[in-house]
């Protein structure tokens, strides 16, 4: 419906006999500018995904659903201030579906306020570099046809465009790269399809639709980047007792003060003073894009797969505010109640384990991040102080580096500098 302040409401158009179709990606958020026909959100039924383009320039006012809501026709998804409303009429041109048959997909002629959606095909193979759990692809139909024309990953593309919108240019750079062998090769030996039931009894379990996005965006970093782990420990003997002793506070507060906000607080730190691991590589990999700001993610373990929510200017906030949101975000992301800018912009990763257990691991970086770090569970151990073993309480670290962007001087230096920091925690005052 039209306000009298020309805002209106764009609501899902006739989508066939598909119901309750889940919304799979948001491409807008509140505040941008869209263009006609820029694809406002993805929706995903069993037979194809969908964009809901916008049916006229404006401004996104409000986005009313969220990754995972599902959707029927005529449901309201968004609030746009139009420039110029113009109704959008058409019909959606006949491209196919996702198993590859020919489908047409009617626009609801009127009112002005409703839009035609268009199928688009799936992204079908290893999506490299998306933060995990974003779940966003931003790129036009178009986009999407010449990249399922040249068999390019989507996924996999480094959007050039306004907010990261994949734009020809990138597919036929990303397709260039492919050819002249700057980009992993595509054929990799095959995994024996064996039917495991001659065996004995099997069961098949789906995985998440989380789980199978998280696995695409690890299998990417696994095939990209060039691993690297360097495992050191640090003696949190004093920073334990000060952190126990602050247990009271923390009630009182209604916070709850573990290991991992000292942690994040110390990589922020230690990623300002190693401005190389605070960087993405470029698309072609021949320049180090250093980032000036230090936003940390951290993997959450939810029932639905791994999410890796991200602090925002973490160098920034001290360690009451990091628990704080540290709580609160991986609360939203148990709930699936992420907004997708809190899925965004993270600098660098740290996958705590602690509180399971394990003394080290080979965390997979977080492409096109270039630094992760694992943390393991604490654990009192003798340590020599050159005159007598002592009971210390000791905090296994991985980092896991991408070796193009950073070599092993420098990863090492920085776990030396971070377990130095975990070790005396008065430095980060310095
Ligand atoms: N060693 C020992 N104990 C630890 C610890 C460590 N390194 N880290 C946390 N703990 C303790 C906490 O102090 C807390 O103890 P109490 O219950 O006695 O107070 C307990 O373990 C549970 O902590 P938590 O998990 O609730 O809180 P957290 O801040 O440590 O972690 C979160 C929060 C969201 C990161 C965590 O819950 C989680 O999901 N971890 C899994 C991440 C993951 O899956 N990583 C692997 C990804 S693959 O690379």
């Amino acid at each position: 419906m039209a306000s009298p302040e020309h805002e209106t409401d764009i609501v899902i158009p006739d989508i066939g006999e598909a119901e309750d179709v889940e919304v799979i990606e948001l491409c807008v958020a509140p505040g941008d500018t869209v263009e006609v026909d820029d694809p406002l959100i993805v929706i995903e039924s069993d037979k194809a995904s969908m964009e809901v383009p916008s049916p006229f320039a404006g401004t996104l006012r409000d986005l009313k659903v969220v990754i995972g809501d599902e959707v029927n026709a005529g449901d309201v998804i968004a609030t746009i201030a139009a420039d110029a409303p113009t109704p959008a009429g058409d019909t959606a041109e006949p491209v196919e579906d996702s198993a590859g048959q020919a489908e047409e997909v009617e626009a609801t002629p009127t009112p002005a306020a409703e839009s035609p959606a268009r199928p688009v095909t799936a992204p079908d193979v290893a999506a490299p570099h998306t933060p995990t759990g974003t779940g966003r692809v931003y790129a036009g139909p178009a986009v999407r046809r010449l990249a399922r024309e040249l068999g390019a990953d989507l996924e996999a593309i480094q959007g050039s465009g306004p907010r990261g919108r994949i734009v020809k240019d990138d597919v036929k750079a990303f397709v260039k790269a492919t050819m002249t062998g700057t980009a992993p090769a595509a054929s990799l030996p095959a995994v024996p399809v064996i039917d495991f039931a001659r065996f004995g009894p099997v069961e098949e379990v789906p995985l998440t639709r989380l789980q199978a996005r998280g696995g695409k965006n690890l299998y990417g970093s696994w095939l990209y980047v060039v691993h690297v782990t360097q495992h050191d420990e640090a003696d949190v003997t004093e920073l334990e007792a000060f952190r126990k002793s602050l247990a009271r506070e923390g009630e009182e507060r209604g916070v709850k003060l573990t290991p991992l906000a000292f942690v994040m607080k110390a990589c922020a730190e230690n990623l300002r003073a190693f401005p190389r691991l605070n960087a993405s590589l470029n698309a072609s990999a021949d320049g180090l894009i250093l980032k000036r700001y230090h936003h940390v993610g951290f993997a959450v373990d939810t029932e639905e797969g791994l999410v890796v929510p991200v602090i925002r200017d973490a160098d920034r906030k001290g360690v009451w505010q990091l628990a704080a949101e540290i709580a609160e975000l991986s609360t939203l992301a148990r709930e699936r109640r992420l907004k997708p800018d809190d899925l965004q912009g993270g600098c660098f990763t740290v996958s705590s384990l602690g509180r399971v257990g394990g003394t080290g691991f080979t965390p997979i970086v977080n492409a096109p991040e270039v630094g992760i770090l694992g943390v393991g569970r604490l654990a009192t151990k003798p340590v020599w102080d050159g005159l007598e073993f002592r009971p210390r309480a000791v905090l296994p670290l991985s980092l896991s580096y991408d070796h193009r962007a950073i070599n092993g001087v420098e990863g090492g230096s920085f776990m030396v500098a971070l377990t130095r920091l975990l070790g005396d925690i008065r430095r980060l005052v310095m």
